[in-house]
């Protein structure tokens, strides 16, 4: 006797139930929203005024403007999303620049980033939490340019790290010998944030 359809269904859906649980952080609840988190106004400068730029302790500092960035290489990104207020999102796909492509041949000593954007936000990350393929510059959502409110034309995407350190509307990189706080990490946040051990204020 075979088992029952009715049971293999009910099993396979368990195992899906879990393979889903073991990607959302302690903490964090599951949804299929994806609600904007802006501490100021949406900022919309025209794409013929936007460039991205690389400075700090490098070498020389790099400069692209909106053609030049969007002639890169980019790549597809299918990940997860963390924010601290708990919300987790699954299988986000994005269209981006790897920053590996951005800092291929900046030559520095700098162990860390500042990440500032149009409008004033800025976040800190370890230089090594946004290179070896873990961190890109996304300038598209499901298939379509991001939306402003979303951090169009591009925003930092690290998804390993709770998405406050996505910067949004990002227009810079500056590399750094020492940390610096940014914006929320001055404010209260941790200074990595690492979801997976629930790094989300000071002390945590
Ligand atoms: N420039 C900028 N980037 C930002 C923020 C911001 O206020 N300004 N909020 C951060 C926070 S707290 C989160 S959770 C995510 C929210 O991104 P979303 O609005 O696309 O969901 O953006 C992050 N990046
Ligand atoms: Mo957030």
């Amino acid at each position: 006797m075979g088992v029952p359809f009715i049971s293999r269904g009910f099993r396979g859906r368990r195992r899906e139930d879990a393979a889903v649980a073991g990607r959302i952080p302690p903490g964090q609840y599951l949804t299929r929203d994806f609600p904007v988190l802006s501490a100021g106004p949406t900022p919309r400068t025209p794409l013929d005024r936007w460039d991205f730029t690389i400075r700090g302790a490098v070498d020389a500092p790099r400069r692209w403007t909106w053609d030049e960035f969007r002639a890169l290489p980019s790549e597809t990104i299918t990940r997860d999303i963390h924010c601290v207020t708990k919300w987790s999102k699954l299988d986000t796909v994005w269209e981006g620049v790897s920053l590996d492509t951005l800092l291929a041949g900046v030559d520095t000593d700098a162990r860390f980033v500042v990440a500032f954007c149009d409008g004033g936000y800025t976040t800190n990350l370890p230089l090594a939490d946004v290179t070896g393929g873990k961190a890109w510059i996304a300038y598209a959502f499901d298939g379509k340019p991001l939306a402003p409110e979303h951090g169009g034309p591009a925003r930092l995407l690290v998804p390993h790290l709770y998405f406050w350190k996505s910067a949004k509307w990002v227009r810079s990189l500056r590399l750094m010998l020492a940390d610096e706080p940014g914006f929320w990490e001055t404010n209260g946040y941790h200074d990595y944030g690492d979801p997976w051990r629930e790094q989300r204020y000071w002390g945590d």
